[in-house]
């Protein structure tokens, strides 16, 4: 009897854990969808059209508008590529000076990344230089290199201090061709739109609504290096009852990053 029921506990582990795993990765997706089609508006109507037709307050009329296309993502915005012999005038034309995360102004930079659009939700991001954190640096280079969506890994996100990643899409000026080389794409890279999944609390509120939640322990990991796998979501040491445990692969859509769901029961079956 007692091996019988531990299949059936092994079975029904198995079942939870894919749910899950393929419910976080539906919203995540649905999510980068959303955002890649705000980047073609960006491109359409502030950069191809003369004089632009999106300003601060259209963009956060649309963002929140549109909040709901985006259940696991704070919020949005949309941050220039500014380099530094055009700092001046852009200081001048927006009335404000670049600042660092550190919420200092700017030192002086090759270039910088200040945000000039943002939904409501992350107004606290308005006129920083994301270019200088460390991690939106890194998927800033890469987004625009590549032309692709990229995630952050996990970090903890400004404001909040939640633990989440950050979603960055590249804009760049009309006329790229599609097989650009990257110093093509650098050159015409125009700004970066994206956003922070708020993992820590949107995907607990997710899992929160799942019969059999109180049952399971879940861990998310970034083990895009696999001999350091990085928490993304879920109790630090992991927790429950070790023999049994299931692993659900999980894929976000940035090709370079490799993410994985471990689910096992709090208490022993
Ligand atoms: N957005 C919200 N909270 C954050 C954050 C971020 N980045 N970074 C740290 N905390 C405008 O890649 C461009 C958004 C970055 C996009």
């Amino acid at each position: 009897f007692r091996r019988e029921n531990m299949a059936k506990a092994e079975e029904a582990l198995v079942s939870m854990c894919e749910e899950r795993a393929r419910m976080i990765q539906d919203q995540f997706a649905v999510s980068v969808n959303h955002v890649h089609a705000l980047a073609i508006l960006i491109s359409t109507f502030y950069y191809q059209k003369q004089p632009p037709a999106l300003d601060q307050e259209t963009f956060a009329y649309y963002t929140a508008k549109t909040a709901f296309e985006r259940p696991l993502l704070n919020g949005v915005a949309y941050a220039e590529r500014i380099i530094h012999s055009q700092r001046e005038i852009f200081e001048t034309r927006q009335g404000w000076t670049i600042m660092t995360m550190k919420r200092e102004p700017s030192p002086m930079q090759d270039e910088y990344a200040p945000v000039i659009y943002s939904q409501e939700t992350v107004s606290y991001i308005e006129a920083i230089d994301m270019m200088s954190g460390e991690e939106d640096r890194e998927n800033i280079l890469r987004a625009r290199a590549t032309g692709k969506a990229v995630l952050t890994k996990p970090f903890r996100l400004l404001e909040s201090n939640h633990l989440g990643v950050v979603l960055t899409f590249p804009v760049y000026r009309s006329g790229l061709p599609e097989d650009a080389t990257v110093e093509q794409r650098v050159e015409a890279t125009a700004g970066y739109l994206g956003g922070a999944f708020d993992v820590e609390s949107l995907v607990e509120n997710l899992l929160r609504q799942l019969a059999g939640n109180q049952d399971i322990t879940i861990n998310v990991y970034d083990i895009t290096n696999a001999s350091e796998p990085l928490i993304m979501y879920g109790p630090q040491i992991p927790e429950g009852y070790m023999p049994l445990s299931h692993v659900s692969m999980l894929d976000f859509g940035d090709p370079f990053r490799k993410h994985q769901m471990h689910c096992r029961y709090r208490e022993k079956p």
